[in-house]
């Protein structure tokens, strides 16, 4: 703010706080320009045109998209569950690959491919030791896989040219292996051209729960991810589950000293870096969620495209506490929300 002041003010001027603001030597009053516009306006990304637009003041078709992002938060898919001759549970899910045009910020529709008709697919959730078998039908026009992150055999990876290897559209395969390790994890597509794969929208959450599970909290899903809703490579749309600005507009309720879990993934495409940074507040993080001990107490963290990690946290303060990428080009094209304390 300072730095940015300077220019203006002329070479060797320095301002000074007021009782009612910055003073500059000319004696002239400069209040703070702190509030920034709710949608500010999209700008250029690189020589691409520029993009469509947010719709000040209109908001985005949530029932339209069958996906409102407030129910995202919470929406854990636990599949179906049966218990084996041996004792162990089966877990089991079925996913539908599909193509379905979405909206991804007001005005701004993209034409997804999907999982289960969501973007981000659904946060499968499991427990460590379990056996997982996941029907993958594909009802898209385009082949696809599944490519779970975890360990397993390499003939049920989700890759082309191995095991089930690619699923033409109308084809169905089944996965199945262990749910092994404990952790955050992602799914995706593994077909080439990845990048396009991703980016349009194929990738989920999942999650697999220690075998003595963690401690009760609020817990809530947050998937990282971008749009380019031009096919320039680059993205014009940043969000956590989709659309852009969706929790500024519907904070994420949460309740003070009650404690938050946040399993946060990051499947941005196209930009190496993501990150989250959580106003007024700290966290403990848990790096892929695979140790019971946190490595750090921080309020940012970054992530690379298939990263992930665990937040824990209370908020002990009421009110709105502000969340977003610490990358200010994708805070302003939508990562950005708001946790309201009460
Ligand atoms: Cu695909």
């Amino acid at each position: 703010m300072l730095a940015a002041l300077a220019p203006a003010l002329g070479a060797g001027a320095v301002a000074k706080l007021g009782g009612a603001g910055l003073v500059t030597p000319a004696g002239a009053q400069v209040t703070h320009a702190h509030a920034a516009p709710r949608r500010p306006a999209p700008h250029a990304h690189g020589d691409a045109p520029d993009h469509p637009g947010f719709r000040t003041g209109s908001t985005v078709d949530h029932a339209a998209n069958g996906f409102p992002p407030t129910e995202l938060l919470r929406d854990f898919d636990h599949g179906r569950t049966r218990r084996l001759a041996s004792g162990r549970v089966l877990r089991e899910w079925e996913l539908i690959a599909g193509d379905k045009e979405i909206e991804v910020a007001p005005g701004v529709k993209f034409p997804a491919w999907t999982y289960n008709g969501r973007v981000p697919g659904p946060a499968l959730r499991a427990r460590e030791g379990e056996r997982l078998r996941i029907r993958f039908g594909n009802g898209s026009a385009h082949p696809h896989t599944v490519h779970f992150h975890g360990i397993h055999p390499a003939a049920m990876d989700g890759l082309p040219g191995a095991g089930l290897g690619i699923v033409a559209p109308g084809k169905v395969v089944t996965y199945e292996f262990d749910a092994e390790p404990f952790g955050l994890h992602l799914y995706h597509c593994h077909v080439s051209p990845l990048a396009e794969h991703i980016a349009r929208g194929m990738y989920g959450a999942f999650v697999i729960d220690p075998k003595r599970g963690r401690p009760d909290a609020d817990e809530l899903v947050l998937v990282m991810n971008g749009f380019d809703t031009n096919f320039d490579l680059a993205n014009e749309v940043y969000a956590v589950n989709t659309v852009g600005f969706a929790y500024m507009d519907e904070p994420i309720r949460v309740k003070r000293d009650e404690l938050v879990r946040v399993y946060l993934v990051n499947v941005l495409e196209f930009d190496p870096i993501n990150s989250l940074h959580l106003h007024a507040n700290f966290f403990h993080y848990f790096p892929t969620g695979t140790s019971l001990e946190p490595t750090e107490l921080t309020d940012t963290i970054m992530q690379c495209q298939g990263q992930r990690g665990i937040l824990e946290l209370r908020f002990p303060y009421k009110g709105q506490f502000m969340f977003h990428a610490h990358q200010s080009e994708f805070t302003q094209l939508g990562w950005m929300g708001l946790f309201e304390v009460s």
